[in-house]
């Protein structure tokens, strides 16, 4: 069964039988950190090469991924965290036999129903795992891309997500029909079942993604006048990793009253479209000293490992990333992985081509301890670094004056 009907499904189990209230509601869940840190070289894939947790805390990934199971509107009651360390992947579940038996004892003593790894799996791995484990199994790809889903809001956010849905299943196809490949037909040169069932699915998917590709590209268009209309406008985009602040201050900034204000919440990629709006100064001229008129825009968020797939099915959305003038790159820099998080947005943008000039805004700083916050003001100094907290407003206003300045 797939994972994520087999989570659903769970969820129904639950529903039908009488439980207490708190119980009907979530799906038993165990998160994974899979450390492959320590695979040789010479063992490695693209599976290694994908994941940069050498550089991260396993304990910042397990709560991560437990944020993102939480946030896939799938349900997940997260139960149990569970770090592995592999050392040579295997082909068949990634993580070694005996990982595989100790993690299925700790499934079975605490009837967890789905295990989230907070790594890619190939469709095969995913399969194995489902079977050697007897329960359902998410990957980090599938949770990001049910979390798009769930906050698509817009035809182009809700296009934009299926073409990315496209481009996964199209990368797993072949894997997830290997089983069948050796099948051959009777004559021996004519395709087996698997071949048959391999061309018969890229094809149905090809034909949904050239129907997404043209409706994305009648509303690309319509962006493209906007974009024009805009000419001679000075664009400051708000990029960043996810839940760094970007729609907070969005909101301060441009100081919107209750209604119009962009939604914030403790979630990840809530914020899916970019909102652009005229960002006016102090003064409240909604023009520069060069007279050029300044707009902000607030845009989606960055992850670690975020799938390329799933960046290039919003490279439309990300293009106001690309041609802003200025981009104010902001960090959560209370986070305790603050730094892995700007290498991981710098590789975005890189990947991107971003153009503009970029700065750094480091927001929450209402979070740090005293002594924390001393040391973190004078680094901000001697990196150019604006710290600000968009909650209650500190620094904004210095922000806001180095941009209208620039
Ligand atoms: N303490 C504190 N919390 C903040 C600050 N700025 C934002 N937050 C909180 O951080 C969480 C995420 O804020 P958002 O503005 O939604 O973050 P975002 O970067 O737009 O997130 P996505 O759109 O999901 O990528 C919310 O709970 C905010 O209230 C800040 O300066 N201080
Ligand atoms: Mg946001």
């Amino acid at each position: 069964m797939n994972a994520v009907n087999a989570a659903r499904a769970a969820q129904h189990k639950h529903k039908d039988s009488p439980q207490p209230a708190a119980a009907l509601a979530a799906t038993p869940c165990c998160i994974v950190h899979v450390d492959l840190s320590r695979v040789s070289l010479r063992h490695s894939e693209s599976q290694r090469d994908s994941q940069r947790d050498s550089q991260r805390d396993p304990k910042d990934c397990l709560e991560e991924t437990a944020k993102l199971a939480r946030s896939a509107g799938l349900s997940l009651q997260v139960l149990a965290r569970h770090t592995f360390v592999v050392h040579r992947i295997s082909a068949a579940t990634l993580i070694g036999k005996g990982q595989a038996e100790t993690l299925r004892t700790l499934v079975e003593r605490q009837g967890i129903e789905v295990v989230c790894f907070d790594v890619p799996l190939g469709v095969l791995q995913q399969r194995n795992l489902e079977r050697a484990l007897a329960c359902s199994v998410l990957d980090r790809t599938a949770l990001i891309l049910k979390i798009f889903a769930a906050n698509a809001r817009s035809q182009e956010g809700r296009l934009q997500v299926a073409r990315a849905q496209c481009a996964w299943q199209k990368s797993r196809l072949a894997k997830a029909w290997q089983h069948l490949e050796r099948q051959r037909g009777g004559r021996g040169f004519l395709a087996g079942p698997g071949e048959r069932q391999i061309e018969l699915d890229r094809r149905t998917l090809e034909t949904t993604e050239r129907g997404l590709d043209k409706k994305l590209r009648k509303l690309d268009a319509r962006r493209s006048l906007q974009r024009r209309a805009r000419r001679g406008c000075i664009l400051t985009a708000l990029t960043g990793y996810t839940n760094s602040g970007k729609s907070t201050l969005f909101n301060r900034l441009l100081a919107l009253p209750q209604g119009m204000r962009q939604a914030v919440r403790q979630q990840p990629f809530l914020t899916l479209d970019t909102k652009i709006a005229r960002w006016r100064d102090a003064s409240r001229t909604p023009q520069d000293s060069s007279g050029a008129t300044l707009l902000l825009a607030d845009t989606v968020g960055f992850i670690a490992d975020l799938p390329p797939f799933l960046i290039d099915a919003f490279n439309a959305t990300l293009e106001e990333v690309v041609q802003a003038d200025i981009v104010l790159h902001v960090r959560d820099i209370a986070a305790s992985d603050s730094a892995e998080q700007k290498h991981e947005v710098l590789r975005v943008l890189q990947r991107l081509g971003c153009k503009g000039r970029i700065v750094e805004v480091w927001n929450k700083i209402d979070r740090l301890a005293h002594t924390q916050r001393h040391a973190t003001l004078c680094a901000a100094k001697s990196c150019n670094a604006v710290p600000v907290s968009a909650r209650s407003g500190e620094g904004c206003e210095e922000l806001q004056r180095l941009v209208l300045r620039a």
